[in-house]
């Protein structure tokens, strides 16, 4: 078995949905946090990218959230049983992507006036677009995002839903039953239980 070393931030985000992965599939990884204020200054310019996440397989750093979580997702057999599937699957990952960014972006900016208005273009247009589409598409396939059943956009999905009720303050899900359910689906499966029951709480 490789030895598995994931560095991010000491929030969920982007790191959540990789360590969601390695609970899904049962593999023990190092959870290296990085403290923001204190440590990333340093850390930064050692990044491939100056971002996080990265992930260490066996001393070897890869980086960039989507192929490490299609590559995992592989690896446990959650990535599509065809290449077209795969291609779906990995479609649905990065548009949960983009949502997230366009949520941060809003989430992040400095300026209180201009924050004011990306908050009020992200809860009344980006947020209702993106989740009445992937409403849609979990109704329409069975209660997962793709094929009928369980992949790692869904896992994508579940392990950025507290993020996103941070990040738009307010709970993403109320108005869209079906990914409610695809989410606490996700959450009862035993070894996602057991991972959301110990991992350090926070906020983002
Ligand atoms: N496309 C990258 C984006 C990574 C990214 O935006 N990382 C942020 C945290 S979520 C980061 O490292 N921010 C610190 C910085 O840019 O200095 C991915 O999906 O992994």
């Amino acid at each position: 078995m490789p030895q598995y070393k994931l560095t991010y931030f000491d929030f969920m985000a982007l790191g959540e949905p990789i360590r969601y992965l390695f609970s899904y599939g049962g593999v023990k990884f190092e959870d290296n946090r990085i403290d923001r204020a204190k440590m990333w200054p340093k850390l930064k310019p050692s990044m491939p990218f100056g971002q996080m996440p990265v992930l260490e397989i066996d001393g070897h750093t890869y980086h960039q959230t989507l192929p490490i979580c299609f590559y995992l997702g592989k690896q446990f057999n959650i990535a599509g049983k065809t290449d077209l599937d795969s291609l779906r699957i990995s479609a649905i990952a990065n548009t949960i992507h983009d949502f997230r960014k366009a949520a941060s972006l809003a989430w992040l900016e400095p300026n209180p006036e201009i924050k004011s208005q990306k908050t009020e273009i992200l809860l009344k247009e980006t947020y209702p677009y993106y989740m009445q589409r992937f409403e849609t598409d979990v109704k329409n396939n069975g209660g997962y995002f793709h094929g009928g059943e369980l992949s790692y956009a869904d896992l994508f999905f579940a392990a950025l839903y507290g993020h996103f009720n941070t990040l738009l303050d307010t709970d993403v899900l109320k108005d869209y039953p079906a990914l409610k359910q695809l989410v606490d689906k996700v959450h009862a499966l035993p070894r996602i239980a057991e991972w959301v029951a110990k991992r350090p709480k926070t906020k983002i």
